[in-house]
């Protein structure tokens, strides 16, 4: 098997947990490349939820999982998430999880700038998970973030902490806010410390190690393609390249480790957050799609909003991450529906579009163009085999592929891992 990079090619929660954690089982290395705690993975295993931000979703089968240098770090996070994935059975020991030393640091003020800014904004607001991670993200860029290797000198990172806290500071003054009181930091980094350090490591050396050995790396994604920071519905996006090139900076291995592309794709949309969703249906059959696929968001229980599937979307998803093949998810959500819609353009004014307009203004007044099918009054949910699918539901599937010009590789039909069609 080719290494595998999942990734979302919609605004998230497409179920990329469900499909890495079926695949995990096939992989020797599961790794996490982008993206920090705003990530909500959900994996059902028997009677066992398990919902993950941080960590990569290979842990829960044992599968070595890594966190790349490319993820946004917050210690106290890790060690909470760590205990209730303990408390629920799961193993955890460095030899299972490594963090990269060169992975910046989510700090407590990046969390109340987060808040602070969104709450400033009002109807500019992104809809942010308020979990710092814009603003731990800038300080990277900006060259000023503490990193995960700072944790073992907290007593030498004086210029380090004035380029920090020159920045902060000011910005923190525009919000009314005291200056960082560095000695507090200093403290409450040193107390954190022990929880974090015995799991740093040279993830990229762990990462040329196993492929020297031949190993299967699995790279997980979070968040979607459309909310990536340069190629997303801009600036309605999160603060990292969620596409599937992010995979080897965001790891620590060159592009051609990554050999297939998985895009994991909802049958419908969805979104949590504010920004534009052309075929976003705020009307009852939204109001459905939400309750049946019980779409509430992971992290921040904010309800995602709900519309019919948008394959002008996915198809620019398809090209923008080079996807090889894509998963289809939640098809059984569609079940009894008496009709369905595709998205397959939009107009803005009297232009006709193929592809999303950059501008947010276009895209907010971006209409969509659909083709309407018949539904299917069987049940999808629990199948397993191609053959036990209804045959308007091929028939949508196939549409689908057509639309965004890349073949469905994988149909999944319930939250439960072996609910799974694996298509030839
Ligand atoms: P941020 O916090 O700076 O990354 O937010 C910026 C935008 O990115 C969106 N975003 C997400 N969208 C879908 N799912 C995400 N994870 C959680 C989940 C979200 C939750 O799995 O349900 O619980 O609300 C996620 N993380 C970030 C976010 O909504 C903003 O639009
Ligand atoms: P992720 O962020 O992409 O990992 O997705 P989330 O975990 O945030 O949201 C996906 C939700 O759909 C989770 O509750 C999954 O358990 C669930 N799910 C995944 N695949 C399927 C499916 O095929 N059918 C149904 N009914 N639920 C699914
Ligand atoms: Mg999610």
């Amino acid at each position: 098997m080719a290494n595998v990079a999942v990734i979302g090619a919609q605004w998230g929660d497409e179920g990329k947990g469900k499909i890495v954690d079926w695949l995990a089982s096939r992989a020797d290395l599961v790794v996490r490349f982008q993206g920090g705690h705003n990530a909500g993975h959900t994996l059902v295993v028997g009677d066992k939820v398990y919902k993950l931000s941080l960590l990569p979703s290979g842990l829960v089968r044992g599968t070595l999982s890594l966190i790349g240098n490319g993820v946004v770090f917050d210690p106290w996070h890790f060690r909470d998430e760590m205990a209730r994935l303990r408390e629920q059975g799961v193993e955890i020991t460095p030899e299972t999880l490594q963090v990269a030393e060169t992975a910046p640091l989510i700090l407590p003020f990046h969390r109340d700038l987060d808040a602070l800014r969104e709450d400033a904004s009002g109807a500019g607001k992104i809809g942010t998970t308020r979990r710092g991670i814009g603003p731990a993200y800038e300080d990277k860029v900006g060259r000023r973030a503490i990193r995960v290797c700072d944790l073992a000198h907290l007593d030498d990172l004086g210029p380090q902490l004035d380029r920090l806290c020159a920045h902060h500071d000011a910005l923190r003054a525009g919000f009314g806010q005291p200056p960082i009181d560095r000695e507090a930091l200093i403290a409450e980094l040193r107390e954190i410390a022990p929880a974090v350090l015995p799991y740093a490591a040279p993830v990229w050396l762990t990462l040329k190690g196993a492929k020297e050995a031949g190993k299967r790396i699995l790279f997980e994604g979070a968040q979607g393609a459309l909310l990536d920071i340069d190629h997303g519905t801009y600036p309605f996006v999160t603060s990292s390249n969620t596409v599937s090139g992010a995979a080897a900076s965001g790891s620590g291995l060159g592009p051609g480790s990554v050999g297939f592309v998985l895009g994991i794709v909802k049958a419908y949309t969805t979104r949590v957050g504010s920004g534009p969703f052309p075929s976003e249906q705020d009307n009852e059959i939204g109001e459905l799609l939400g309750t049946r696929g019980r779409e509430f968001g992971v992290v921040t229980g904010r309800k995602r909003r709900c519309g019919w599937f948008d394959a002008v979307l996915v198809r620019q998803s398809v090209a923008l991450s080079g996807v090889t093949g894509i998963a289809l998810t939640k098809l059984d959500i569609l079940d009894g529906m008496e009709s369905l819609r595709i998205c397959t353009g939009y107009t803005v004014g009297d232009k006709h579009y193929d592809y999303l307009p950059p501008s947010p203004q276009d895209q907010a007044r971006a209409m969509a163009v659909y083709e309407e099918f018949e539904g299917w009054s069987e049940s999808t949910a629990g199948a397993r085999s191609w053959a036990q699918l209804p045959a308007q539901a091929i028939k949508y599937i196939r549409r689908i592929e057509e639309l965004i010009g890349c073949p469905v590789a994988l149909v999944s039909t319930s939250p439960e891992r072996e609910d799974t069609i694996l298509v030839r």
